[in-house]
């Protein structure tokens, strides 16, 4: 009887998993209906069928960022012009703006961003199975997690219109880095017909310290369309915390 129990529950997680009902589309599924309350029940399905089909049954180092296309065309959501808030190597930072501060919005506050952020996935070739012990970040360039931030971070840049900001370290030696995804991806997608303008708050631990003028900022401001207006401000972070406890002062009051 025992035996007749153990293989029933064993038969019934693989339906389970072989139909996706998975840990993980638990979790984005989830987070779609968190944040779409009032759409259609398809539209978070839908999201989830054109996310697995981006990753399941391949090879975890053979998933380029193109491979999220069409998720990017189910659900990747447009946003309003001055709201967009990029961030290198400051995080929780610019996310703990954000969480207080609606006037700004970082990729992870959009809807896909937030359904992924912090999960790990990846596909087998010859499975239809969805794993969560992957290829790490640098492992392989063509890992499924470090591809879809790639493709959502090259959606998030070209959306941005208006005024759009950017969260960096101003305590590193070089804060425009290349290899990160601001360098790589977001500033080489900008939509310069639609972006008016790009203010660095580049976070400084110490007040004293004035990186907007060095090499590093420079090599951004070189990568940067001529006609955009870019200007840089070193914010001690004392500064934007005690911004973000304030309710009542608004985003660009905060540098
Ligand atoms: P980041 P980005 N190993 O702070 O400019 C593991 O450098 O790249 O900011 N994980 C990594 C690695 C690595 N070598 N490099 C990056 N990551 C992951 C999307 C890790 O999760 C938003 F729109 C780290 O916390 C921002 O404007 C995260 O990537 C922009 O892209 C960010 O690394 C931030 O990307």
């Amino acid at each position: 009887c025992a035996l007749l129990v153990a293989v029933t529950l064993v038969a019934a997680l693989l339906a389970a998993t072989i139909r996706g009902a998975t840990p993980l589309r638990t979790a984005v599924v989830g987070r779609c209906r968190e944040r779409t309350a009032g759409a259609s029940p398809d539209y978070c399905e839908d999201a989830w069928n054109a996310f697995a089909a981006a990753f399941v049954g391949k090879d975890p180092c053979n998933v380029p960022p193109e491979s999220y296309d069409r998720l990017m065309e189910a659900a990747f959501q447009k946003r309003p012009c001055n709201t967009t808030l990029f961030w290198s190597k400051t995080k929780s930072l610019a996310h703990a703006f954000t969480e207080k501060k609606r006037c700004l919005l970082t990729l992870e506050d959009t809807l896909l961003g937030y359904m992924l952020d912090g999960l790990t996935w990846c596909g087998q070739n010859g499975s239809n199975g969805i794993f969560t012990e992957c290829p790490c970040w640098s492992c392989c360039p063509d890992n499924p997690v470090r591809s879809f931030w790639i493709r959502a971070s090259a959606a998030f840049a070209a959306g941005a219109c208006g005024d759009a900001y950017a969260f960096m370290n101003g305590s590193i030696s070089s804060p425009f880095s290349s290899e990160s995804i601001f360098a790589s991806t977001e500033v080489k997608n900008f939509n310069y017909s639609a972006l008016n303008s790009l203010t660095i708050v580049l976070v400084t631990r110490d007040s004293s310290t004035d990186a907007c003028d060095g090499a590093s900022m420079k090599s951004l401001q070189r990568a940067l369309d001529p006609a955009l207006k870019y200007s840089c401000r070193n914010v001690p972070q004392a500064r934007v915390e005690s911004c973000i406890s304030q309710p009542d002062v608004t985003c660009s009051n905060c540098w």
